[in-house]
């Protein structure tokens, strides 16, 4: 057999094996996994290298409106460039529907902002905030027939959250209709509640940003969309989980049998409030919802990982500029945390951080690693096995690992739009040294190959394994 492409002598890992084999390429597919594969056009020595399967991230914001005036820092140029740098080959990005939008409006919005730009491969989760009955009882059927098979509704935020019953409406059209549905939970009406208070005694710092969404708003919050699921009976995903107290509402809903798929991400592991509270208003460059915590809800969310509470490890990548008018340091957020725009970059460290600080320093294993930041995205999201995996069939999406590699994160390396990363100077040891999309190497040593840029595209996706 001929191959375009072998790999040879990798340590190959799923998300259940490590072996040392050749894999074999042909047409962008892995056709052969096997030792001493011969008779290629090109032969790549990943001898010493972990053969894993590229990063799946599916939480990613890229391109969005985010308020007057305030411009997000990547659009799908940037940010698939940064993703494939960290070692990504699939981002899933939303597509925000407008009031008054219909979901086709919305989406040939997105299809547009993406069309010819992207560097990885890309598909959309629909944001429902105006679940209108032709929304929910016209559109949505035909879409998730389409191949946009889940969504996300807010439970925060004016303007963008539902109400229960909305959700409750939402909730039953997935159920009916196949979709998945991820679900941002803190209480709105709460964390308004404190932030006028916090106007009243004048405390309107970027530290305020965590004061004033707590970890009750948010437990609160995610018992309620639980329960909405169940009264609905319908699997859910609990997206961007910052603490033990939300963890463990997942953990009991399972116990009651409830399908619920946990989400958790890398500032939840790395940030905590304090970051938010510094001189000079660079608190700003950590303000994302929910708010880092605390040293105990960091440990909490690593055994999150490790036990298998969580499922997916993402970026929740939601990119400003600090030191710009139309990010952080906008006229208004330099006088009120409310008006920060709220998100950070992640979509290019995601990986390197869970390998170092995860795999290297042996809280979990290299499987579980594929699992967290691959095969899981890939399984909960329709895209496997054509994606998330090492198998014969799949697309040869492959990142090459050097366990070995340190670095030091700077931000000129990550080659997103933003001019900070919240890590700065961390240390790492693991590294993507080399990237593959559907056979094709994009990414060696730290940047996209000249020939290998905007070879990404859109990909409809099948159902989550959660509701087949
Ligand atoms: N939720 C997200 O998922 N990302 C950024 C901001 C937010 O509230
Ligand atoms: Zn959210
Ligand atoms: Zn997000």
């Amino acid at each position: 057999m001929r191959f375009d492409t072998i790999i040879r002598n990798g340590t190959v890992v799923t998300a259940s094996d490590s072996f040392i084999c050749d894999v074999g390429i042909r047409d962008g597919r892995i056709v052969a996994l096997a030792a001493d594969l011969t008779d290629a056009d090109e032969i790549i020595d990943a001898t010493g290298l972990f053969v894993l399967p590229g990063g799946i991230d599916s939480h990613v914001h890229l391109d969005q409106p985010s308020g007057d005036g305030i411009v997000m820092a990547d659009d799908f140029d940037s940010g698939t460039r940064s993703a494939a740098v960290g070692g990504n080959s699939t981002v899933l990005a939303f597509c925000m529907q407008e009031k008054g939008q219909s979901l086709r409006q919305a989406l040939n919005v997105y299809h547009a902002k993406a069309e010819g730009k992207c560097h990885v491969d890309v598909s959309f989760h629909l944001v429902i905030t105006d679940p209108t009955p032709d929304v929910l009882g016209q559109e949505l059927p035909a879409l998730v027939e389409d191949g946009y098979t889940s969504l996300k509704v807010f439970m925060t935020y004016e303007g963008l959250r539902l109400r229960d019953d909305e959700i409750l409406a939402t909730l039953d059209t997935a159920r009916r209709t196949g979709a998945l549905v991820m679900v941002h939970c803190e209480n709105e009406d709460a964390i308004r509640y404190l932030i006028g208070r916090h106007e009243e005694e004048g405390r309107l710092a970027p530290k305020f940003h965590a004061t004033t969404r707590p970890i009750a708003a948010e437990r609160e919050a995610t018992h309620r969309a639980l329960s909405l699921a169940e009264i609905v009976d319908v699997p859910i995903v609990i997206v961007h989980v910052s603490n033990r107290e939300a963890m463990e509402e997942i953990r009991r809903a399972r116990q009651r049998g409830q399908t619920v798929a946990g989400e958790t991400c890398p500032q939840y592991l790395m940030l905590t409030a304090e970051d938010l509270d510094q001189t000079e208003m660079e608190g700003a460059k950590f303000v994302c919802s929910p708010p880092p915590r605390d040293k105990a809800s960091q440990e909490a969310c690593w055994e999150g990982l490790e036990q298998g509470v969580f499922d997916l490890f993402s970026s929740d990548h939601c990119p400003f500029r600090f030191d710009d008018v139309e990010g952080k340091l906008n006229d208004k957020g330099k006088r009120h945390f409310r008006w920060i725009p709220n998100g950070i970059p992640g979509v290019a460290t995601r990986l390197p951080i869970l390998f170092s600080e995860g795999v290297m320093k042996g809280r979990i294993d290299i499987n579980r690693f594929v699992a967290l930041t691959s095969t899981n995205h890939a399984k909960l999201y329709g895209l496997y096995p054509r994606k998330g995996t090492i198998a014969i069939g799949s697309d040869a999406d492959i990142a090459l690992w050097d366990a070995g590699l340190k670095v030091t994160l700077t931000n000129d390396m990550l080659q997103h739009g933003a001019d900070y990363t919240p890590y700065e100077g961390l240390a790492v040891t693991g590294w993507p040294v080399r990237l593959l999309l559907r056979g094709k190497t994009i990414v060696e040593n730290g940047d996209l190959l000249p020939g290998g840029d905007r070879q990404g595209g859109y990909v409809p996706r099948e159902k989550s394994s959660l509701v087949r």
